[in-house]
């Protein structure tokens, strides 16, 4: 049996970062969880290019445009969507999870999802740099991951010879 590593490597690596404006606040501590973590794994800062879009849905459009363009090994989408007291926080959270869905599939580009979707402010918080992580560094980490996998896929696993 021959495994494909699970590497967390970003050495050579370009990456898209998209990022929502709406609760800026919020998604400003994602996007810096999310940089250092491709700076820490060997990204170079020139090759870490960010697009703020207005809100979570407007994600998945710049995502796929990114990752259509051929500049970028693996797509990170950063947003906060915090429930209100209407339906709406249900139909910006299906728009952006089937988008970005959509988009990875269409594109076959690694595109990682950064979206918190919580019931208050107080969660969106405590995963975007407090008691629970940041969640920006995961879907780095994701995103790092997944390039590194397809390549592995490409050229076979370690010791292959076919
Ligand atoms: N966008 C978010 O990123 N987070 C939210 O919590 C949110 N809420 O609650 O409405 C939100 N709405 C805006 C939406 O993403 C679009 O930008 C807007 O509908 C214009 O297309």
């Amino acid at each position: 049996m021959r495994s494909h590593p699970a590497r967390i490597e970003g050495r050579g690596l370009r990456f898209g970062v998209v990022v929502a404006r709406f609760n800026h606040l919020v998604t400003a501590r994602l996007l810096e969880g999310c940089v250092g973590e491709l700076l820490r794994r060997g990204c170079a800062r020139d090759d870490v290019h960010v697009a703020w879009v207005p809100g979570a849905f407007e994600l998945p459009q710049a995502a796929e445009r990114l990752a259509r363009s051929g500049r970028y090994d693996a797509i990170v989408t950063l947003g906060a969507v915090i429930r209100g007291g209407t339906p709406h926080f249900e139909y910006v959270c299906s728009g952006v999870t089937d988008g970005v869905r959509e988009a990875m599939r269409d594109t076959g580009v690694p595109i990682a999802f950064g979206v918190l979707t919580t019931d208050d402010l107080e969660q969106a918080w405590s995963r975007a740099g407090g008691s629970h992580g940041n969640k920006g560094e995961e879907a780095a980490l994701a995103a790092l991951e997944m390039v590194n996998l397809c390549a592995s896929i490409e050229k076979g696993p370690p010791g292959d010879a076919a």
